[in-house]
């Protein structure tokens, strides 16, 4: 079984989601904080979004949703993989590890000039934005930013060719595609639909209301994920 999830798995944690009514992109644009184009303009505003989210995600929990995946992934082994797009870090809290973050992690930072490795950091940057040492060091002026992947921002390759690997390694009778929480606007994340249904995989979608790319789906459960999966998993 490959699982999608996206921001509605972490809706019922009291995360916000992104295109739902108040979500994150009605106060804030997303070229403004979610690009890198954005974060040239004004790195100061990106750090105060991503930091009050780092906020935010320290003061939540796993919901059950969360922690039926992680369920579900003891009980199937490496027959199971889960794709995220949240940076929130709940699915690794609720005991998830065969999990690819294909968006990254708000806890992690990186240097937006030179190629050190991301590294893990929860601090909240309110004020001046930190310059990264190691450029500091050689006299370059290097900042540090968030370790996730922007619009416009290609993902991890690695990312992807894990996820493709996985689908070819699936027993196309067996493969299971589900996507839970997300309104299928983002891609690449938005076509893995099509990839495992060209895999031969059976697509299930789990949202709260029909996705933008509901249609590439054979079957819809409509509800609130930390409902429905964990009943979902019963029949497993
Ligand atoms: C790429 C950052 C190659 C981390 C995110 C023009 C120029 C450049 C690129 C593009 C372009 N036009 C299109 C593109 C491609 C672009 C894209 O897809 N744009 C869209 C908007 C059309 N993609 C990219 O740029 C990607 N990179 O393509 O590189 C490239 C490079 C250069 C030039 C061309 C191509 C990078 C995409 C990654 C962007 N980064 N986040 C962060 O800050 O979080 S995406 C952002 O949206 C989040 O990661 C989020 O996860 C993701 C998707 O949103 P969802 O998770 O689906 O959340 P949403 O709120 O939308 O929906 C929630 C759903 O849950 C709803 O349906 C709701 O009903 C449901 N729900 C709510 N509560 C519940 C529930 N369901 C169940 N239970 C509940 N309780």
């Amino acid at each position: 079984m490959l699982v999608l999830t996206g921001a509605g798995v972490s809706a019922e944690s009291g995360v916000p989601t992104f295109r739902d009514a108040n979500g994150l992109w009605e106060s804030h644009p997303i070229e403004q904080v979610a690009t890198p184009e954005g974060f040239d303009a004004d790195p100061r505003l990106v750090w105060r979004f991503y930091s009050e989210r780092r906020r935010k995600a320290k003061t939540v929990q796993p919901n059950p949703g969360h922690l039926a995946l992680a369920e579900a992934e003891e009980r199937m082994g490496d027959r199971f993989l889960l794709v995220t797009q949240n940076v929130d870090g709940l699915h690794r809290r609720a005991g998830s590890r065969r999990l690819v973050e294909i968006h990254g992690s708000l806890f992690e930072t990186r240097c937006s000039e030179c190629g050190r490795a991301p590294f893990p950091d929860d601090r909240e940057y309110l004020g001046e934005v930190p310059p990264c040492e190691e450029c500091r060091a050689r006299g370059r002026g290097g900042l540090l930013r968030p370790a996730v992947v922007w619009f416009g921002e290609v993902l991890d390759p690695a990312h992807l060719q894990r996820v493709s690997a996985f689908l070819e390694g699936a027993r196309p009778e067996r493969l299971v595609f589900l996507a839970v929480g997300t309104s299928g606007v983002v891609y690449p994340a938005a076509g893995l639909v099509h990839q495992a249904r060209d895999a031969g995989g059976e697509a299930w979608l789990v949202n709260a209301e029909p996705a933008d790319n509901a249609r590439a789906f054979h079957r819809f459960v409509q509800g609130p994920s930390g409902t429905v999966l964990p009943g979902l998993f019963d029949w497993a």
